[in-house]
């Protein structure tokens, strides 16, 4: 079961109604995108689709580390590429080595910064859905996350301007139905491991 992006984004309110009406999008609003491992967090998961006729995708997150000690991503596993290669030095980028995290802080995995390159899409990726993944931390262990899948020219998690390009250019709309992004999100439960992640049940009702 795959889950669609817009339906996820649905269940918090305000952010698909502000992309559907052309409105400014409500940065960090409500809705939680995150998951939590020890004493780490993983803000907005998201990853640039392999561009047409191209089979590797790129992957970035906010990753947050509370703990007092320092831990570091040393491994991404997604059954849909062949392979992920971390490219975790700021100032070598090119080069296959974890991101670290040092205690109390956080670390932004960005276009232009350091990032996970996800070689060899084994099918092709729906933009606008979403990407199961697992990291492996040095120290936290493993967790299960959902990846936005956004345009292959996404300039930031969810880029909502970038995806819209995407669908006009590619004459679709992934809007998806509207009614089931819940269950189409608990239908995710299949694979495990996501039992921390309930973002939707968390959020306000939008008033
Ligand atoms: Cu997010």
């Amino acid at each position: 079961m795959m889950i669609k992006r817009r339906d996820l984004l649905a269940t918090g309110g305000s952010l698909l109604a502000g992309a559907a009406f052309g409105a400014l999008l409500p940065r960090g609003s409500a809705q939680a995108h995150e998951y939590d491992v020890g004493k780490l967090k993983v803000e907005h998961p998201w990853t640039r689709a392999p561009a047409d006729g191209e089979k590797n995708a790129t992957f970035y997150a906010f990753l947050h580390n509370n703990g007092d000690t320092p831990d570091k991503l040393i491994g991404v596993k997604c059954e849909k590429f062949e392979k992920a290669v971390i490219h975790g030095d700021p100032k070598n980028l090119s080069a296959e080595t974890p991101i670290v995290l040092p205690p109390k802080s956080k670390v932004t995995a960005a276009p232009g910064g350091v990032y996970v390159e996800l070689i060899g899409a084994k099918k092709h990726l729906e933009v606008g859905w979403g990407l199961e993944m697992t990291l492996v931390f040095e120290k936290a262990g493993e967790v299960v996350i959902d990846a936005a899948i956004d345009a292959p020219d996404a300039k930031h998690a969810h880029d909502a301007e970038a995806m819209e390009r995407y669908e006009k250019a590619h004459n679709k709309d992934t809007s998806g139905p509207k009614e089931s992004g819940h269950e189409g999100h608990q239908g995710h439960g299949g694979h495990g491991g996501h039992e921390h992640h309930q973002p939707e049940k968390k959020t306000e009702s939008a008033n």
